[in-house]
């Protein structure tokens, strides 16, 4: 089966390589005007990939590793695509969508990650080694039932990945690692590592607390101390990453803050329990970014 690798930021490069690298065919999908191929490096190595544009005509794993504010455009694409039968879609963005049961498609996974990773030009520098978890995305579509082609494929690729059936709860806290972190990258200009010399963490408690408010009014059950822990062993291992948030604001593109702080910050709101922790960030990081 071949695979098709959309969105050539920090994420999807690294999984593009460590596709290609564990033997499986790997083309890239790249955005408009395409050349017949691309190269990207790791660790003084380079890759070349074949480009590849939809509709597709044969079966393909699909790993879209795209901007939350893409992920509309693109699965209203995709839809209109019709792809061939017995394609997989892999999604992987950060942040949460307002409308998301409403935009997944049926059979989609997502893949959620907190390897740290940033592309440096042509290059790739993967910064720091996380773990990841694949899983059913539509809620009443959760259920063990683990596709094994594309779980070895991923394994393989980018260990350690783990099955999740309850994904949605993993959402929910690499939502908060991103809210956790993300932002304050920004604010100090720094690496996530650097994080740690910085006076945050009371401000990481409270900002914990309102997501774990929001999340627990979803269904979702989280612990304040947890969160705020694993945001400390994120920011450790993946502390030589620049955050995607610094790298957006630092080039100059759209950050996922309306998708993070700024999603937490709705929500809380609209459910009459306002996070101004949260809102706080979002309009800072608004004020920081070009957009
Ligand atoms: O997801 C990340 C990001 O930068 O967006 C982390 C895990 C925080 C790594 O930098």
């Amino acid at each position: 089966m071949q695979w098709l690798v959309i969105g050539q930021g920090a994420i999807g490069s690294l999984m593009a390589i460590n596709l290609q690298r564990t033997g499986v065919k790997v083309a890239l999908k790249l955005r408009q005007p395409q050349p017949e191929s691309v190269t990207i490096s790791l660790d003084q190595q380079t890759y070349s990939f074949a480009t590849q544009s939809l509709p597709l005509t044969e079966p393909t794993h699909i790993f879209a590793a795209i901007k939350a504010y893409q992920v509309t455009e693109f699965l209203a694409e995709l839809k209109q695509s019709l792809l061939p039968i017995n394609s997989t879609l892999v999604l992987s963005y950060n942040g949460m969508l307002d409308n998301e049961q409403e935009v997944l498609p049926a059979g989609a996974l997502h893949w959620v990650t907190t390897h740290g990773a940033y592309r440096d030009g042509a290059a790739v520098i993967h910064a720091g080694h996380g773990e990841s978890w694949l899983g059913w995305a539509q809620v009443e579509q959760a259920s063990n039932r683990r596709p094994a082609e594309v779980f070895t494929a991923l394994n393989n690729a980018l260990p350690l990945l783990n099955w999740s059936p309850a994904i949605h709860q993993r959402r929910w806290q690499k939502l908060a690692m991103n809210c956790l972190i993300n932002p304050f990258t920004v604010i100090h200009q720094c690496r996530n590592g650097e994080l740690l010399h910085q006076q945050v963490l009371d401000e990481q408690y409270a900002l914990a607390e309102e997501l774990v408010w929001l999340a627990h009014h979803h269904g979702v059950l989280l612990q304040v101390e947890d969160l705020v822990q694993q945001a400390q062993q994120v920011i450790h291992q993946t502390a030589n990453n620049y955050s995607s948030m610094y790298m957006d604001v630092k080039h100059g593109r759209p950050t996922e803050i309306d998708y993070l702080n700024g999603f937490v910050a709705r929500q809380s709101m609209q459910a009459g329990h306002p996070a101004p922790h949260h809102q706080a960030l979002w309009h800072r990081v608004r004020e920081l970014s070009l957009y």
